[in-house]
């Protein structure tokens, strides 16, 4: 099983090459992101509860997110692999992650963070929340908090991977499909 990681700050690309590393690598798509949008869209509970922190560009808690990954898995017991956009997002998460991929006698392949500058991080966003409607990408104060979190709860998961030798950065400014083929190279190098 090919268990990958796509790692990086708000707005790094995440979404992006995620779509294209689902095309040629037939992996199932785990985007906590897109799971809790989802949910506030269906209206239920867990989405109304998300949508507060979301909209202030505050992690949801850890529990949440884990339950929502767990249930993945279970529902596609026979995929090729994962590939994880925007989870594990905290230390907690990522033990969770181990333990839970442990039980399945598998484990993460490897973690492939982008790089990208606080300048391009803002710019970026602020151009999606021209057409995207998200609420967490209209203004800089709200962009800026997200890049904050990023950096105080997130920031720490890359050592985590890195000490278990996981860990590959790639240069995440450029042309999509050149970092895309960087990236081929860190999964096939994996
Ligand atoms: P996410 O939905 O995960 O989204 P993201 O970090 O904003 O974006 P991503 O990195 O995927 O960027 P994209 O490719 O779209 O998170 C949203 C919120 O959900 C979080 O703030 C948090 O509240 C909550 N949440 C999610 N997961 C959680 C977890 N595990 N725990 C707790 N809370 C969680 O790219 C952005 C833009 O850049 C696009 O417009 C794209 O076209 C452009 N772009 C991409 N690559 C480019 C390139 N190479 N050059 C130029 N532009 C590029």
């Amino acid at each position: 099983m090919l268990n990958l990681i796509l790692f990086g700050p708000p707005g790094a690309g995440k979404g992006t090459q995620s779509e294209k590393i689902i095309a040629k690598y037939n992996l199932i798509h785990l985007s906590t992101g897109d799971l809790l949008r989802s949910e506030i869209q269906a209206g239920t509970e867990l989405g109304l509860q998300a949508k507060t922190l979301m909209d202030k560009g505050i992690l949801v808690p850890d529990e949440v997110v884990i339950g929502m990954i767990d249930n993945k898995l279970k529902e596609h017991r026979s995929a090729a692999g994962f590939i994880f956009d925007g989870f594990p997002r905290t230390v907690k998460q990522a033990e969770a992650l181990d333990n839970l991929l442990a039980s399945y006698n598998e484990g993460i392949s490897v973690m492939v963070a982008l790089s990208v500058d606080d300048d391009e991080l803002l710019a970026r966003l602020l151009n999606r929340g021209k057409t995207s409607g998200r609420p967490d990408d209209q203004n800089e104060e709200l962009i800026a908090k997200r890049i904050q979190e990023y950096n105080s709860k997130t920031k720490p998961v890359a050592d985590y991977y890195q000490e278990q030798g996981k860990f590959v950065a790639i240069n995440g400014i450029g042309e999509i499909d050149f970092i895309f083929e960087e990236i081929s190279n860190a999964i096939e190098a994996a």
